[in-house]
């Protein structure tokens, strides 16, 4: 069966949650967010969610294989999809790796890989803000959102490396209207689908 999968990629704060929700109610995909995934873990108390929350709250990231074994069972829960858009993950190389090895198993690939692009100023505004509204604990505090950029840097930025050997990387600007931005994916999504 075809499948179209997509990547959301950016850091934290730049819109891959919001423009989500609304390419995967256009599009029909399956919404994989590990960052969802993760907090209704630690809403439900479970020990997976225990054991991440003290990594979140850090501004870390949760340990790789915690991640992608939530991913494996993820995709076991959805077997008829037509595609997956995959927000938040990976956010590592050995993420990457293990992503195009289950996707290899069910003889599919990632189509695309679409990176939101915004300052780091507009990032702590934004993430600082929804502190305020959804009382998130890892963006109350302006020391853990800059250790999230640092750890974005070091541990996330690599996995672009890795689509753009594989010619999957393309960015586009993040700023602006959540309207305008979504639209300006929609027309990258289109032409990929055609
Ligand atoms: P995530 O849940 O993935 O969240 P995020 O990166 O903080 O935010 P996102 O980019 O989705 O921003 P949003 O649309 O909400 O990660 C949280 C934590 O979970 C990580 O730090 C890590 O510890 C852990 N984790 C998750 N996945 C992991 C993995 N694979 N491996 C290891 N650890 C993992 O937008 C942010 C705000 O901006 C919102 O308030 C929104 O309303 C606003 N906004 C959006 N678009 C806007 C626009 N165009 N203009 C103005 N404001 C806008």
């Amino acid at each position: 069966m075809f499948m179209f999968n997509l990547i959301l990629f950016g850091p934290p704060g730049s819109g891959k949650g919001t423009q989500s929700d609304k390419l995967v109610e256009k599009y029909g995909l399956i919404h994989l967010s590990t960052g969802n995934l993760l907090r209704e873990e630690i809403a439900l108390k479970t020990p997976l969610g225990i054991e991440a929350k003290s990594f979140m709250d850090n501004g870390q990231l949760v340990p790789d294989e915690v991640v992608i074994g939530m991913v494996d069972s993820y995709f076991d829960k959805n077997k008829g999809a037509i595609g997956f858009l995959f927000d938040g993950f990976p956010r590592t190389v050995a993420q990457a790796k293990a992503l195009d090895n289950l996707l290899e198993l069910k003889k599919t690939e990632i189509a695309a890989v679409l990176a939101l692009d915004v300052s780091e100023e507009e990032l702590v505004k934004r993430l600082l803000n929804r502190g305020i509204t959804s009382g998130r604990s890892d963006d109350i505090n302006e020391e853990v959102i800059r250790k999230r950029f640092a750890v974005y840097s070091n541990e996330t930025k690599p996995v672009a490396e890795h689509y753009k050997k594989l010619k999957k990387f393309q960015s586009i600007k993040g700023e602006g209207t959540v309207h305008d931005i979504f639209n300006a994916i929609c027309g990258i999504m289109d032409k990929k689908l055609k």
